[in-house]
């Protein structure tokens, strides 16, 4: 069995055509196979399983083999840990590709796919920055059913008059093509639920910090989880707010229906369906046979209330009866609060998963089988079960603002930072806003709009396209995307000495939706990272800092294959399409908080902690989270301050801005009318 690639290039081959036999797989990449023998029961020519990894993959060949991989039940996530252990095992590439290769024809395909991702953040001889992005190959996921039929029918017309016709069929997902329609309002918002690098990266998240994985493996792994989603949540709402809708109801009271049903209008390309659900649907038990494994929503209720009580007497309870402090000013060996509650809820690594459960995983079951709880129909599962297609559903931001109120109970038990925790020795002169890309910007003044964002769909389905077929298929979705811009902060040493210093941006509106100002305790839910970055060395005296969108610590830096040789995430970070709220044609104020903190910690040094990206959102599979203090600092507890304003004015090493996003119906519209001085005025008004 000899190869003719580098390894790097054969191992993506792996990846492709995830719904054909690895025969067709061969065929179409020109691969050179082992021995083939016919299936017993089909005929079809398929790869031979060895006893040995027969042996080893118990769990994985017990998963069906079409139905996507439901990432939320434990024998899904123990199938994709058993199955990348394998892939992990190989001693070199080539061993990994024919191990895939062998394994393919007999395992689920959407599980194999998961495996191999995770393999690709585990071993150091790949980068994860060189994964083919899931669009790419699961295209089926993303983008509409009729959508992905259209491509099909125009690539099998191309292939068949390839002398005749032109080799790029493009076919074009418009912006209104999604699952909600337009009499209800929640279509406002699809185009973001439903942005396929947002949901590229959802997948990428969980893949890459799998609530199973070994305790210990991801730092901060049960903190993340809830700073990720907060931030998932937060700029839903932001987006909410920019087309006159108000900020998602949490899904808390179980006895009343989800209200918002979901018809995802998209289909596997093997044919599963994922369900739809109706308006007005209960969560409800779902009934299995045997009855013992069925799952209750009684059973939810009481781990929510273990954890409600955890959190309000500020311990939790240990398998064995013991105390654990809830705190996030631990003691040294003692384990931060929030990482604690984190691991429970999911639930990841529980101190105490008889006591506290497993609820935000089995909320996601039971919204995905709420359509037909009793299982009396034989449909399918809804898109919540997944975690490529969760976040398309509005259901998903009422179960993830119940999980995120949950966490900001604890936080809201936690002392305030104190002047010395807040203190810094920069001061902050001056920030500025800057867009890039045309003439005569204003600053402090951003624009959103909508564009196309293009990709290969020929990897991921079979147009029956042969090796010499010419023909690429592209599917345009439009996005909302926004100009690139910088900051420009002015910053005073005051010492003697050269330092340096860390600078947090975060973001949050300034009005609610009644157009009143929020104050310091409802921007809480609000307030995103922008940015969180260590500065060069500052002179002493006053400098000028720049920094540049495109480096966020949200976004990853990767470029291309070995130009960038520390860790590197291609999907796993923040959609740089997504990066600004939307904002209103009128332009909405959102506030800019800028601060600098001191950089102390001497355990590792300045080159180490800058290198590569530093993944606030997705965490760093390669080593310690990148910032000592609890992800957030300094805007997720509460304070004495009313308002933000007030909170500010004590800290020289803070600013607050006020920024104005404006939304334009495309690119070349900016710029066309002039922008008016404003002074602060209610949103929607101004
Ligand atoms: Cu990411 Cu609920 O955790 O979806």
């Amino acid at each position: 069995w000899h190869f003719r690639e580098s390894p790097e290039d054969l191992i993506l081959n792996a990846f492709y055509l995830p719904y054909e036999s690895t025969a067709t797989l061969a065929d179409r990449f020109d691969l050179i196979l082992p021995p083939m023998v016919g299936d017993d029961e089909t005929g079809m020519l398929i790869t031979e399983l060895p006893l040995d990894l027969k042996m080893k993959l118990g769990r994985t060949l017990a998963i069906p083999q079409d139905i996507p991989y439901l990432a939320f039940r434990s024998e899904h996530a123990l199938a994709v840990r058993e199955l990348s252990q394998v892939f992990l095992e190989a001693r070199h590439l080539y061993e990994l590709f024919r191990t895939a290769i062998l394994i393919r024809d007999h395992v689920n395909r959407s599980i194999y796919l998961a495996a191999l991702y995770h393999a690709f953040y585990e071993r150091k001889d790949l980068n994860p920055g060189d994964l083919p992005p899931l669009e790419t190959l699961l295209p089926d996921r993303f983008v509409p059913a009729d959508v992905i039929n259209k491509a099909k029918k125009l690539a099998k017309s191309a292939i068949l008059h390839k002398e005749r016709v032109k080799t790029e069929i493009s076919v074009h997902w418009h912006i209104n093509e999604t699952g909600i329609g337009t009499r209800s309002p929640e279509h406002r918002v699809a185009y973001w639920r439903e942005d396929m690098h947002l949901n590229n990266m959802h997948w990428h998240w969980h893949l890459s910090n799998p609530y199973n994985i070994e305790p210990g493996k991801r730092d901060r792994r049960g903190e993340l989880f809830y700073y990720m989603h907060h931030n998932l949540v937060a700029r839903y709402n932001m987006e909410r707010l920019s087309v006159n809708l108000r900020p998602v109801v949490p899904f808390e009271d179980w006895h009343l229906s989800l209200l918002d049903g979901y018809f995802p209008h998209i289909t596997t390309g093997n044919g599963y369906d994922w369900a739809d659900r109706q308006d007005n649907t209960f969560f409800k038990d779902v009934r299995e046979i045997p009855l013992n494994q069925s799952s209750h929503v009684s059973q939810l209720e009481m781990w929510r209330t273990h954890l409600y009580h955890a959190i309000d007497v500020g311990y939790m309870v240990n398998e064995n009866g013991s105390y654990v402090r809830l705190t996030d000013n631990p003691k040294i060996g003692e384990a931060f609060g929030i990482n604690l509650l984190g691991e429970s809820v999911e639930a990841g690594a529980s101190v105490n998963p008889f006591l506290y459960g497993n609820l935000h995983n089995l909320g996601h079951d039971l919204i995905s089988q709420s359509h037909d709880p009793a299982k009396r129909h034989h449909t399918q599962m809804g898109v919540m079960g997944a975690v490529e297609t969760a976040v398309r559903d509005p259901a998903f931001f009422r179960w993830h603002k119940f999980i995120d109120n949950l966490f900001l109970r604890y936080k809201m038990t936690q002392p305030s930072y104190t002047a010395r925790q807040l203190a810094g020795v920069m001061e902050i002169e001056e920030v500025i806003v800057m867009e890039e890309g045309w003439k005569g910007q204003t600053p402090d003044l951003l624009h959103t709009f909508f564009t196309n964002s293009t990709f290969d769909s020929s990897r991921g389905i079979d147009f029956q396209r042969k090796r010499n077929d010419d023909i690429t298929v592209l599917i345009k979705a439009d996005v909302l995307d926004h100009l690139e811009f910088n900051y420009r902060i002015r910053i005073r040493n005051p010492t003697s000495e050269i330092k340096l210093s860390k600078l947090r941006i975060f973001l949050a509106p300034k009005f609610n939706e009644d157009g009143e100002r929020l104050n310091f305790a409802s921007l809480l839910h609000y307030w995103t990272e922008m940015d969180v970055f260590e500065t060069d060395e500052i002179m002493p005296g006053t400098e000028h800092i720049y920094r540049h969108s495109n480096q966020s610590s949200i976004l990853s830096n990767y470029r291309a294959r070995g130009v960038n040789t520390a860790f590197a995430y291609s999907a796993c970070s923040w959609p740089r399409n997504l990066q600004l709220p939307r904002g209103t044609p009128d332009g909405m104020i959102f506030h800019l908080f800028v601060m600098a903190s001191d950089v102390d910690d001497s355990s590792e040094t300045h080159a180490t902690r800058r290198r590569g990206t530093p993944g606030s959102f997705c965490g760093r599979p390669d080593g310690k989270y990148p910032d000592k203090w609890p992800m957030g600092f300094p805007l997720d507890r509460k304070s004495s301050h009313e308002t933000i304003e007030a909170f500010v004015a004590e800290h020289p090493n803070m600013m607050l801005k006020d920024i104005v996003i404006k939304h334009v119906s495309d690119r070349d519209s900016i710029g066309s009318q002039p922008h008016e001085e404003r002074s602060d005025c209610l949103l929607f008004t101004c």
